[in-house]
């Protein structure tokens, strides 16, 4: 029988993935104890042996599958990216994008596609600290009804490198240094910046990478960018440039570098916590998806190339589209088997969509599935729960380690007539097929001249930053080059690549990392050739220019001990909850406190276990003997002075406003700070308006004058 074309039987719809993943879930409650084969146990807790002393037998099977499991519980972790945290959600789209893409999930509003996103730092190894200076991955896995796609991104819209043929060398300069495995998910040594001094394609993405929008404030705070020109393409096959975007609703928001330092002490794990916290509450992350569409033939129109991963498309140049959003609803209901064992992969693409010759994105193409099956030991890995799509999947590639699936066919090749030529190809109209394009060219290993300006960017990047942005960009990299060892990569770090960016940025680390200042520029410096910018800035590069108009999630300390007032810390906090912040009492213990009307405040911290850096913001109510006692907690008093270093809303009545000479504030207070600088004060313990405009500061996020020199 010749093989049939095209199914006699649609495909049944598929199964939502909460649905897919419910058949997998084992519960545990009113269950015994058995062994992988079900064998029922009743001791758990000794070993057989030859006599009570004596030695253990090799009969003892329980114990050799209970030790023989454990021994090889440990995957090898992600190459990079080890460090992650996931969560469940579904993305929609606005109004369907047919015009320019065939993908269901980007052209039926009515269809909520599940997705599950991961979160990840890049460097660090699995047990990293969340805070460090790095880029993060945002991925996110679609299950859509035409088979997963996966959009693997960063928060940053550009790479280190432009060709992939460079990312081990770029990786192992960035990792922990071979002979010592030191330093830990950090990019402050040698090795890092010796790539860099060497590598000027490096220039813009380490602009990024010393940006704040490397210590965010959590998942939640944070962008995600596709990185490559995409294509969408339609029914018809007209294909259209596409660049991805990641918008938080809640904005783009950063920690401080002092900050980020104490916390990765404090809370290693402050971004996964924040993220399941929000989860768990009800505040589900939001991120509307963003594109930003150039006709094709038009790569070359902005004065860099579309497929250079190191530049990127200013909004200014070509608006950013808002057409669908996702949303974070749901944890994982097991760290391994779901954020640890999924497998994201550039790969994954459905008809709609579909990649360009960015030789970064090529890679690509090959280095996901290729990692994983290593990682994931062997060719079965889609198979996991996590990974399986909630579409049919049938094909003769069958057997390898873990095979799950059943095939009951006799017919495992194409074509076949023994399975009635199945599974049978599919029309092109509903299938992927690769876009024709006419490629043309000598075989050669070589890089396009179109990829040759490496410091446009990176100074415009530079120059879109906002005063407070720039200044802590150049503390950043003359903190990381400060700890480079090799004067001479020092020495290149400034004068190859810093100097052909910003002169006066490159003078300043010069004087910091002690080294001579770069040399009066001549005509056959790099920046001489730079081309004339389309653009002096882009403001929509500066985070200053996202959303500060909510408090929703905002952490608030409020920090009390016995004969706080009471009214006032209600009235406060009834203020802040009704705008979405979260309040949390911190005393001196876990004991109840009485205010001095007579009621009384559980505190859920205490100055012990917790710090202001873990907080968006500090109030402090009014009351003479709380405020005495708190004076008299060095840790207390901290934990105002911190909040106030990290630039953090304050809020301090009645007599708490004393607290800021307790922690050495009266000063730069006195000299000219007031209410509009984020620290809200009130002489008396009243409540009008105080809360309010105590919201404003926590709306404002940070205070960024409080660092500069108190005026004279
Ligand atoms: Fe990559 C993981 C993002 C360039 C090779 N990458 C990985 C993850 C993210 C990115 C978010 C973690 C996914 C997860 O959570 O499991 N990578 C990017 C971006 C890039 C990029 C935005 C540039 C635009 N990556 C890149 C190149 C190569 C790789 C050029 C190799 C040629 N990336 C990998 C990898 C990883 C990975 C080694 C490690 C673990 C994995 O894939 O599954 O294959």
């Amino acid at each position: 029988m010749p093989p049939r074309k095209t199914p006699s039987k649609p495909n049944p719809p598929p199964p939502s993935k909460n649905e897919q993943l419910e058949a997998y879930r084992a519960r545990q409650e009113d269950t015994v104890l058995t062994t992988d084969q079900g064998i029922r146990i009743s001791d758990t807790d000794n070993s057989l042996k030859a006599g009570l002393r004596g030695p253990t037998l090799l009969e003892d099977f329980h114990f050799r599958e209970k030790m023989t499991r454990f021994d090889h519980e440990r995957i090898p972790e992600r190459a990079v990216h080890a460090r992650g945290a996931g969560a469940h959600g579904y993305f929609q789209v606005y109004e369907s994008l047919e015009r320019y893409t065939q993908a269901r999930f980007l052209t039926d509003p009515s269809l909520r596609t599940p997705v599950f996103v991961r979160f990840s730092t890049v460097g660090g190894s699995r047990g990293s600290a969340d805070t460090v200076r790095d880029v993060r991955g945002f991925a996110t896995k679609f299950y859509t009804p035409e088979g997963n796609y996966d959009l693997v991104g960063n928060n940053m819209p550009v790479f280190f490198i432009q060709d992939g043929i460079k990312f081990p060398d770029f990786v192992h300069s960035v990792k922990p240094e071979p002979h010592n495995e030191i330093p830990q998910a950090s990019s402050a040594h040698d090795s890092l910046w010796d790539f860099v001094s060497l590598v000027p394609e490096t220039a813009h993405m380490v602009m990024w990478l010393m940006s704040d929008r490397a210590i965010p404030r959590g998942f939640r705070h944070m962008e995600g960018f596709g990185v490559h020109t995409y294509r969408l393409v339609n029914a018809k096959g007209k294909a259209t440039l596409v660049k991805f975007h990641w918008k938080p609703v809640l904005g783009t928001h950063s920690l401080v570098w002092d900050e980020a330092q104490k916390v990765s002490g404090k809370d290693p794990d402050f971004h996964r916590r924040d993220l399941w916290d929000a989860i768990e509450q009800g505040n589900f992350p939001e991120y509307e998806l963003g594109i930003q569409l150039v006709p094709e033939g038009d790569e070359l129109k902005y004065g860099f190339d579309l497929l250079d991963a190191t530049k990127l498309l200013p909004e200014e140049l070509v608006p950013v589209q808002k057409v669908g959003k996702l949303v974070l609803d749901r944890n994982p209901d097991n760290f391994f088997a779901e954020t640890e064992q999924v497998a994201f992969c550039v790969a994954n693409i459905v008809p709609g969509i579909d990649f360009t010759n960015d030789p970064l994105l090529q890679a690509r193409i090959f280095s996901y599935l290729d990692t994983q099956l290593t990682r994931l030991g062997g060719p079965n890995f889609a198979e996991l729960p996590i990974n399986k799509p909630v579409c049919p999947v049938n094909n003769h590639q069958q057997d390898g380690f873990g095979r799950q699936t059943i095939n009951t066919s006799r017919a495992n090749y194409h074509p076949n007539s023994l399975g009635g030529g199945c599974p049978m190809l599919a029309d092109p109209k509903s299938a992927f097929v690769h876009r024709q394009e006419r490629v043309e060219g000598h075989k050669i290993r070589a890089r396009s001249g179109s990829f040759g300006d490496h410091f446009s960017q990176a100074t415009l990047f530079f120059n879109s930053l906002s005063k407070p942005e720039r200044e802590h960009l150049i503390s950043a990299v003359e903190f990381e080059v400060s700890k480079v060892e090799r004067a001479e990569i020092r020495e290149r770090v400034v004068n190859q690549i810093l100097v052909n960016i910003d002169r006066q940025m490159a003078e300043r680390v010069a004087r910091a990392v002690g080294v001579a200042p770069p040399k009066p520029p001549k005509a056959s410096d790099a920046s001489a050739g730079k081309p004339a910018p389309r653009l002096k800035a882009s403001p929509a590069l500066s985070m200053e220019n996202t959303p500060h108009d909510s408090i929703k999630t905002r952490k608030v300390a409020v920090l009390v001990a016995d004969g706080f007032a009471g009214k006032e810390l209600s009235q406060v906090r009834k203020t802040l909850e009704g705008l979405g912040a979260l309040v949390e009492i911190v005393g001196p213990t876990l004991a109840p406190v009485s205010s001095a009307d007579g009621s009384k405040e559980t505190p859920v911290k205490t100055f012990q276990n917790t710090s202001s850096v873990l907080f968006d913001a500090v109030y402090v109510p009014g009351g003479d003997k709380s405020v005495t006692a708190l004076k008299k907690l060095p840790l207390a008093v901290d934990f105002v002075r911190e909040a106030y270093v990290h630039c953090k809303a304050l809020a301090l009545s009645g007599a708490a406003t004393t607290l800021l000479d307790a922690a050495g504030l009266s000063q730069p207070m006195a000299k000219g700070l007031d209410d509009s600088m984020g620290v809200v004060r009130s002489a008396r313990n009243e409540t009008r308006g105080f809360g309010q405009m105590f919201a404003k500061a926590i709306a404002a996020h940070r205070h960024w004058v409080r660092e500069a020199p108190p005026p004279a």
